[in-house]
């Protein structure tokens, strides 16, 4: 059976003769038009990128090279004696757009486990920062300091063709993934003063290996928790903050640790991945202002405080969806399979009966519905690993799937440098006096 490489490197030749094909036959057609009100408005809905991984439906919700997050429970490979999917078979998919075998998948959870180690001067630089440092500053440090072994960068600087970028680019992908684990583990224990995290067992799947180095792989149902975590958080589409600053420093040929320790400074945004460390400060301070067990009176008042306050309701809204976000269904089943009596659960699921109609009534979010966001924390709480300030990396975790499948099909049909056009208000305003 291929290996990932092996397979990709078979699949290459055809898609770079499939995207020269497309580009013949349509490349001079348009999709329609740019309004100034998207060049001011964060350009929403402007198409401008290449994303093969995955597409976002704004009513259905996203599909991984075209099978939804039910589609990819059922047909990827799962743990022995486990029922979520495994990321490994995500990241094959993602690549490949094709269903690895079981034997495949076995043999990705070893490679990564292969590459897990960090060089000493990582692990010093993330010892020596303060506790008080947040832990995707931390994270996205100890990503860049990757680059020190990149194989693209070091290729690329001894002179090598371009056919040889995506090779190169393979492996430095491998080890960002397969080091991810270590990395946030090691984040995990100094800030939480729980001493050095446990080793990476070979034997193991990558995400029984990351709740390992946390502390909690003795639950299994929290290794089910994170298999699910990664694969729903893995990618979403091209255009979200994270996915297109990867994209974006990949395409002046900065290596994947360097592109995506850009990813992760965007992720540790609020309006961004923050938001699922955000949501859970909300729900924690709303407990302490209304008591657990609110009535739905008192939590309406909590959110329309909110809303007055001139705050957004973390975890609810997003730039593309206009439905409940499927990421946020596949976590409430999750919870209404193992933990259906938890009072932080019922809680958010008091939350989703009462936000929509209130973001409705305000009348200023364009989809009143929740993310992703809004329900990670409750799971994660659930099992002990309360601390929120934690949770974007974990989502970092994830990302770091969808980026690097992006970034090395880019390599491998040579995406250009990415330049779009900017304008000045003073040059709008001139070029459309007369029309
Ligand atoms: N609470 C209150 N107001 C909201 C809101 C929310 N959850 N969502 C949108 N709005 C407001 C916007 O702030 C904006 O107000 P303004 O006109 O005064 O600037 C108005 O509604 C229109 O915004 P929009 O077009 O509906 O959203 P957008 O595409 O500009 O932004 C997003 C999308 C996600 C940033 C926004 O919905 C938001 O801030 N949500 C809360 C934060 C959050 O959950 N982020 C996580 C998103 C998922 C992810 O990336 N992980």
């Amino acid at each position: 059976q291929s290996t990932l490489k092996e397979r990709l490197a078979e699949l290459i030749p055809a898609e770079i003769e499939n995207v020269k094909a497309i580009r013949a036959e349509h490349g001079q057609k348009t999709f329609g038009q740019v309004t100034v009100d998207q060049v001011y408005g964060g350009m929403r809905g402007l198409p401008a990128l290449l994303w093969d991984g995955s597409v976002l439906d704004p009513e259905e919700g996203i599909r991984f090279r075209g099978k939804t997050i039910e589609e990819c429970q059922a047909a990827l490979p799962k743990a022995p004696g486990g029922s979520e999917p495994l990321p490994e078979g995500l990241f094959w998919l993602l690549l490949t757009g094709e269903i690895p075998t079981p034997e495949q998948v076995n043999q990705l959870s070893k490679e990564w486990a292969a590459r897990a180690a960090l060089p000493e001067f990582v692990e010093e630089i993330i010892d020596r920062c303060p506790g008080t440092l947040h832990p995707m500053s931390q994270f996205s440090m100890a990503v860049t300091a990757l680059n020190h072994d990149s194989s693209f960068a070091k290729a690329y600087s001894e002179g090598i063709s371009k056919k040889e970028y995506w090779g190169h680019t393979f492996e430095d992908s491998m080890d960002l993934i397969a080091k991810l684990p270590n990395i946030a583990g090691r984040i995990y224990q100094n800030v939480y003063g729980k001493g050095k995290p446990a080793p990476i067992d070979p034997s193991k799947d990558y995400s029984w290996n990351l709740a390992h180095v946390l502390g909690f792989s003795d639950n299994e149902a929290f290794v089910e928790l994170m298999r699910l975590y990664i694969v729903i958080h893995s990618d979403h589409e091209g255009g979200n903050v994270s996915a297109h600053t990867g994209k974006l420093v990949g395409s002046a040929l900065s290596d994947p640790f360097l592109a995506f320790g850009a990813s992760l400074n965007g992720l540790a945004g609020p309006l961004h991945g923050l938001a699922n460390q955000e949501v859970l400060v909300w729900l924690r301070k709303m407990q302490d202002k209304i008591g657990s067990n609110a009535s739905d009176e008192a939590v309406k008042e909590y959110v329309w405080s909110t809303l007055k306050g001139g705050q957004v309701v973390p975890g609810y809204g997003h730039a593309v969806l206009r439905k409940t976000d499927p990421r946020y269904t596949a976590q409430r089943a999750f919870a209404l399979k193992h933990l259906p009596e938890d009072p932080l659960f019922k809680l958010v699921g008091q939350v989703y009966n009462i936000v929509p109609d209130i973001l409705l009534e305000a009348g200023k979010a364009k989809n009143p519905w929740p993310n992703v966001d809004a329900h990670s924390g409750a799971l994660l709480t659930h099992y002990g690993l309360h601390q929120m300030q934690f949770y974007t990396v974990l989502f970092g975790v994830s990302r770091a799937f969808g980026v690097a499948a992006q970034l090395i099909w880019d390599r491998a049909l040579g995406a250009p440098l990415e330049r779009p056009k900017s304008y000045s208000s003073e040059a709008i305003k001139k070029m459309f006096a007369n029309r």
